[in-house]
């Protein structure tokens, strides 16, 4: 492995793990350009080992999540993607896709507060195409109550206004508050245990890397939908049970792995 003088990520063609090295230097160049939080690294981390049993693809549990997600955006008056320095970081072309196929604007809200990076990450999803970014003007935020960290800054015409949420790779504590206010909540998580994952009304147990192109993939054939379509592919998600599915078929997938390291082992 070898990092030239551009810093980009020289990493053999065969090697079995390249598309995680390249997404782990995605997150390390954007932590040095202020971009992702330094326990953005910690997080990407987790969400490796969580993804290791899923088996990393996107399974047909989680896909029934994603389809419940694309409908309940289209159906949203004032549908709102929010943004902080690891999706950014990870999938920024991607977002920008999404936000344009969905009509929902992307908000940057951020839980580790530090200047400059509000700026940095508008920077790169500029340089993404995205236009019209909320949450970039501090003197215009308003405060969520409900909530006491960093998150509570929210803009008065994205979040403030909303009726559903989309947060994609996030820390517990803002999806309990946006459903006190009455929003709907979707949730990308690789931890099917998180506050977030629990609090969520649509959970997707997913890597945001697959989840968001997936997302548009589907809202490209969505769109031509009726109302009535979209409400019954909502109403018949069922997020608990989904969630309790997810966890069988981790349950499942070690054990799978576990008979297939045995008979390497002992053969
Ligand atoms: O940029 P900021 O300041 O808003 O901070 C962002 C992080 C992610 C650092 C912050 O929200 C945080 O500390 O989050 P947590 O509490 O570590 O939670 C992140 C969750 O995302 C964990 O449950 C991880 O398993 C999960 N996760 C990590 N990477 C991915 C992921 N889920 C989906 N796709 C991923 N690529």
């Amino acid at each position: 492995m070898r990092i030239n003088e551009n810093n980009h990520l020289e990493v053999p063609k065969d090697h079995p793990r390249i598309i995680s090295l390249m997404y782990r230097h995605k997150i390390i160049n954007g932590m040095k350009k202020l971009v992702v939080a330094e326990a953005g690294l910690i997080a990407h981390g987790r969400g490796e080992c969580f993804d290791y049993i899923l088996g990393e693809t996107t399974n047909k549990i989680a896909l029934k999540a994603i389809h419940a997600a694309v409908a309940q955006l289209l159906l949203a008056q004032h549908p709102v993607i929010s943004v902080n320095g690891n999706v950014a970081a990870l999938c920024p072309e991607d977002l920008v896709l999404l936000s344009n196929t969905v009509k929902a604007p992307l908000e940057i809200n951020i839980f580790y507060y530090k200047k400059g990076r509000v700026n940095a990450i508008k920077k790169l999803l500029e340089e993404a195409g995205a236009q019209n970014i909320l949450g970039t003007d501090e003197s215009t935020l308003v405060e969520i109550e409900e909530l006491s960290s960093n998150r509570r800054n929210v803009d008065p015409n994205g979040i403030k206004i909303s009726d559903v949420v989309f947060v994609p790779l996030e820390d517990g504590d803002r999806t309990e508050a946006l459903k006190k206010l009455g929003k709907t909540v979707i949730a990308v998580d690789l931890n099917p245990l998180s506050r977030t994952a629990i609090w969520a009304d649509i959970t997707i147990v997913d890597n945001i890397i697959r989840t968001i192109p997936r997302m548009t993939e589907i809202a490209l054939k969505y769109k031509n939908y009726t109302k009535e379509q979209l409400k019954n592919i909502v109403d018949e998600f069922n997020n608990k049970k989904n969630i309790q599915n997810t966890l069988e078929f981790i349950i499942e997938y070690i054990n799978l792995q576990k008979d297939k390291a045995f008979n390497i082992l002992y053969k």
